[in-house]
């Protein structure tokens, strides 16, 4: 029986994660911890603990103590913030990495997950239909502490057998909790002042194109990576993951299909260096042939669902 441990859970990836967990491992199994408060959703459904991950001997003891077999860590300082803290960003994403590798390898656990990002990719990569394997030289914090992780992953797989599995994400793109920090986030900001406002200052310029993902699919093939059979896994560092590749002014022009109404204005800001620097578009055949990777959200769909359920959420509230 698995037990798995969810370090960030409370942020915008780890409170889905932890229900979809749930859902397949049964409640008490998926243990979900943070250092900020969890979703009513999480601390209802199953346990809940206060864990830092920089606290090593803490992490280690809950490993032992809990039988953990899957680690999720997804505690990061995203880009854009990371900018403005380089170095404690830069301590952060590494310490929480490094700690749960040597957790990971101490009380031999047996799967770890960690998210890389598009962030590893820098201005002399190749833009469009970004392969696997290229240049990589990434001029942010983030993206040089994303870089180190893949290396350190796959070092710990090849030199201790540590399961590390892991793929670069795009943008994510949910409903439930918001991001914050990073430079894809204008994609969901958006569908909240939509609603809220009818209008949107875009922090990107209108032709700014990006991978991104509706979050179910991005957590869907999370699990689905976990869940894969490690002899057909041809890479140990981060996979390639695609989504939809769009820019601003065409999700605008999705969300004007339902909100006539709506308009968009543009202020740049520091993000849209760090945007100029990524992929426009990622190919993520390795991934689709090694273990299934498939997504089932295209542009309208995921702009119909976001619109529909941000919505339902603000009628509740009030
Ligand atoms: C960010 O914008 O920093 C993140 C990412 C692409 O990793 N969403």
């Amino acid at each position: 029986m698995d037990n798995i441990l969810v370090i960030g859970s409370s942020g915008q990836i780890g409170s889905e994660l932890v229900m979809a967990l749930r859902k397949i491992y049964g409640n008490e199994h998926v243990f979900a911890t943070d250092i900020k408060q969890p979703t009513k959703e999480v601390r209802k459904s199953g346990p809940f603990q206060n864990l830092d991950v920089l606290d090593f001997n803490n992490l280690l003891h809950f490993l032992v103590r809990f039988n953990i077999t899957q680690i999720y860590n997804l505690a990061a300082v995203l880009s854009g913030n990371a900018e403005k803290i380089p170095l404690q960003a830069w301590d952060i994403n590494m310490k929480a990495l490094m700690n749960t590798l040597e957790a990971a390898r101490e009380s031999g656990a047996k799967k770890l997950f960690w998210p890389s990002s598009i962030a590893v990719f820098g201005p002399t990569t190749p833009r469009h239909d970004t392969p696997q394997l290229t240049v990589m030289e990434p001029n942010t914090v983030y993206g040089i502490s994303k870089l180190a992780g893949e290396r350190w992953g796959e070092y710990y797989n090849k030199r201790y057998g540590v399961d590390f599995r892991s793929v670069r994400y795009p943008g994510l793109i949910s409903y439930k909790t918001e991001p914050g920090g990073g430079t894809t986030d204008y994609a969901v900001e958006i569908f909240f002042d939509a609603i809220k406002k009818g209008s949107y200052q875009c922090f990107l310029k209108e032709d700014t194109a990006l991978p991104m993902m509706f979050m179910d699919d991005a957590i869907a093939n999370t699990i689905k990576l976990m869940q894969a059979d490690p002899k057909k896994l041809s890479l140990r560092s981060a996979y390639n993951m695609a989504g939809i590749s769009f820019d601003p002014k065409q999700l605008a022009a999705e969300i004007r299909k339902h909100i006539p109404e709506f308009t968009i204005s543009y202020k740049p800001d520091f993000r849209q260096t760090i945007a100029e620097s990524w992929p426009a578009s990622i190919d993520d055949s390795i991934a689709r042939k090694d273990w299934g990777l498939s997504t089932s959200f295209n542009l309208e769909k995921m702009t119909t669902i976001m619109l529909r359920k941000i919505r339902e959420k603000a009628s509740k509230s009030t």
